[in-house]
This record gives C-alpha cells, structure tokens and sequence, in this order.
C-alpha cells in the first residue's frame, strides 16, 4: 500500500545556556558560556529531528545570534516549513532561500533536522544520506585560548598525556603581534615534534602586519596560519598566501559556495576552514568541499565551537571527505562543562567518532537539557529573586 508523504507538523526553538570549563580568548571576544539555539522538526509519522545553531559571543563573531535564529524561525521559517514535504530536503531549503536571504547558520539548524529526520525515518545514518562515509573516526585539534602562556602549555602537556588532542590552534589576534609571536614560540618550543601548532587570527592583523609576522611564524614552526586579515580582503589573503610557505586558512571569508568560488578563484587561500553554518547547511557545505577539491585548495573540518547536535552535523559531513588533510577542530561539546547527550560522543586516541545510528545517531538527554533551557520556568523565578 502507498504510503502517504508525512507532512511537517511542528517547529520547536529553544535555547541552552552552558558555562564554558574556562574562559575562551579569541580576537573579538572571550566567552565563559555558549549558547545553542536548539531546533525540534516532528514530522505527521511521529519523527522528531533535531539541529542546532550556535554563534561565538552573541553577536560578536558574525552577522547572527542564537537568539536572532530563533525569532527568524518562529516568524518566518515556520510559516514556509508548515507546507513543505520534510522528505524533499533540497527543494524544502530551495523554498527558505526563496523567502529567506542570508541567515545561513538558522538554515544550517534547520536543513540539520531535516536530515536526522530523514536518517531516522529510512534508517541510514547522516553520512550516508550526504553520500556515505570515507573515515568513521576524525582527529580533532584543540583550542588553546586561556589567554596564558604557561596555562596554555599545561592544558596542551595534559591534552597530549591523555591522548586526546595532538593538533593545537592558538588565537593570537587580541594584543599586540609581537608579543602573540612570542606566546606562539614558547608553545611550540614547549612542544616540539609532539604536536602540529596552528594560529588563528581572527581577521585582527592588517595585510601589513601580517606580511611582517608571517615570516616569524613561520620561524616559530607554525603550520597553519587562519584569516590572517579582514574577511572580504580575498586579495590581501592571495598577497600573503604567496608570499609564505607556511599555508594560508580562510574561514570568515567562506560563507558558502559563492564566496568559496571567489576566494578559490583568486587563490585567497591554501586550505579552508569548512563550517556547516557558515556554508548555510551541510548541503551547501559539500559544495563548498566540491569547489576546493577542485581548486586544489586542503579541506579542514571547522566548528563554530557548537554543542554537540552542531558537532555531529558536521562529524557526518567531514566524514564524507576523501581528503580531510588537516583534520578537524570538533571539540565544541569539551569545551562545555555539561554533557546533554544520553550517551557521550567517543573523544579518544586524538580523534573524535562518526556515531553510526540513524540520522545523526545521537539522542538528547531531556532532563539535562531542561536544565539549562533559557526558558525553563524554575530558572525565571531564580532570576526574578535574584534580579540577576
Ligand atoms: C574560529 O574562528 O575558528 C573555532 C575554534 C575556536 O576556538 O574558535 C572557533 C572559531
Ligand atoms: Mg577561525
């Protein structure tokens, strides 16, 4: 008997606030807790998929903040959502772009659930619906961000004895370069051949200043060197990617398929720094993968440090890359002193697990999420107590 095509019959938005194990120093920011905009599709034949879209610093890092996705999907999204089939993934996202411009890391939490529901109704995995997997495990780098050299040196001595990180990226955009330098030096010298040292930027350095630094970098024994300069400055991007060895990272600079086009065409970049939400979904994302393979461009995994909803997503994703030359950095979910999962996401032997369930083959713990809800009733009688 035919079986009729289930229809979308609710849109649930919520955030979740979670406390960082310590601060996290980056260029424009440090934060000391994330906050998830967690997104709920239940479709007519009773399947509920999940997606998730989480900023770095509210509205510090990018264009969007969790709280902006969730109005946008309560008020505009729904609406489109409400008519479409949650089977045709493709031409349910075409229906939001044709409604929707920009707003690329709320489309990226929506297009997240429509594949876990998908997963779950057929039975395959998120990996195999984006075009099945080349790695079941993927390494993953860590953040040294304390803001500390010898704090960092110690995190990194203990991240290596548990084997548990081997790959370290260091934000050095806030200060002054010279001594950023200097802190990239020790770390390095601290660690030696144990490890692979990589900089991140964050846009901070002027083409000028960074023509100056990358040569130190480079004596430093730096390995990858992430947005040096200003997002849309491609060609100040080209200009140092020529003129080092060390190889260049884009990543604000990428925001989708369009932009990844403009920056491979002027050869802004050595390697990008993919991201789910950054690309507008993991559809888009795959583009984006497609155009560096073949601008002959290195493919890193990225993370926008979401929970672990975000973090799968873009596990299933990065998993499906042939060539995944750099690795990742989807350490999101240590970074955060609570678990929200059921079962925890295996980190282990330097390399994070692709999970082999349906769909994103991860499952919320309700309980622990209802702790953290920004709208969880007990919480906002807290707040009027306290007035905090
Ligand atoms: C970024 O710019 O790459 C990724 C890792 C991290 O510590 O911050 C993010 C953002
Ligand atoms: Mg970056």
């Amino acid at each position: 008997m035919p079986q009729s095509t289930p229809k979308i019959e609710q849109v649930d938005t919520f955030l979740v606030d979670l406390p960082t194990i310590r601060p996290h120093q980056l260029a424009m920011t440090t934060i000391s807790r994330q906050t998830m905009m967690i997104v709920r599709i239940r479709t007519s034949d009773g399947i509920v998929g999940i997606g998730e879209g989480t900023t770095i610093g509210g509205l510090a890092y990018g264009p969007e903040s969790p709280e902006g996705m969730k109005l946008a999907i309560d008020t505009y999204f729904t609406p489109i959502l409400l008519a479409c089939d949650p089977t045709r993934i493709g031409q349910t996202m075409a229906a939001l772009a044709r409604s929707v411009q920009g707003n690329n890391f709320a489309k990226c939490a929506i297009e997240t659930a429509l594949i876990d529901a998908l997963g779950k109704r057929t039975g395959l995995s998120a990996s195999e619906l984006l075009g099945s997997r080349h790695h079941d495990r993927l390494p993953v780098a860590w953040t040294l961000a304390s803001g500390d050299t010898a704090t960092d040196i110690i995190e990194a001595e203990d991240m290596l004895a548990r084997r548990r990180h081997n790959i370290f990226k260091l934000k050095i955009g806030k200060g002054d370069a010279r001594t950023s330098i200097a802190h990239v030096a020790a770390i390095k010298r601290a660690l030696g051949d144990r490890a692979s040292v990589r900089v991140d930027i964050n846009q901070a350095w002027s083409v000028a200043t960074a023509s100056a630094m990358l040569p130190r970098l480079a004596d430093a024994g730096v390995d990858l060197i992430e947005q040096p300069v200003h997002f849309r400055n491609v060609k100040g991007m080209a200009r140092l990617a020529a003129e080092t060895h060390v190889p260049i990272m884009a990543d604000e600079a990428l925001n989708g398929p369009d932009t990844a086009f403009q920056v491979a065409a002027l050869a802004g970049a050595d390697v990008f720094a993919l991201k789910i939400a950054q690309s507008g979904g993991l559809f888009a994302g795959a583009k984006v993968a497609a155009i560096a393979e073949a601008a002959g461009i290195g493919l890193y995994g990225g993370t926008m440090l979401e929970g672990p909803v975000g973090t799968i997503a873009s596990a299933h994703l990065f998993s499906t890359f042939a060539k995944l030359e750099w690795g990742t950095e989807l350490f999101g979910p240590l970074l955060l002193t609570e678990e929200i999962l059921e079962e925890p996401l295996d980190y282990s032997d330097f390399t994070l697990a692709v999970p082999n369930g349906p769909g994103l083959g991860i499952a919320l713990d309700e309980n622990r999420l209802n702790r953290f809800r920004r709208d969880r009733t007990d919480r906002s009688v807290h707040l009027l107590k306290t007035g905090s």
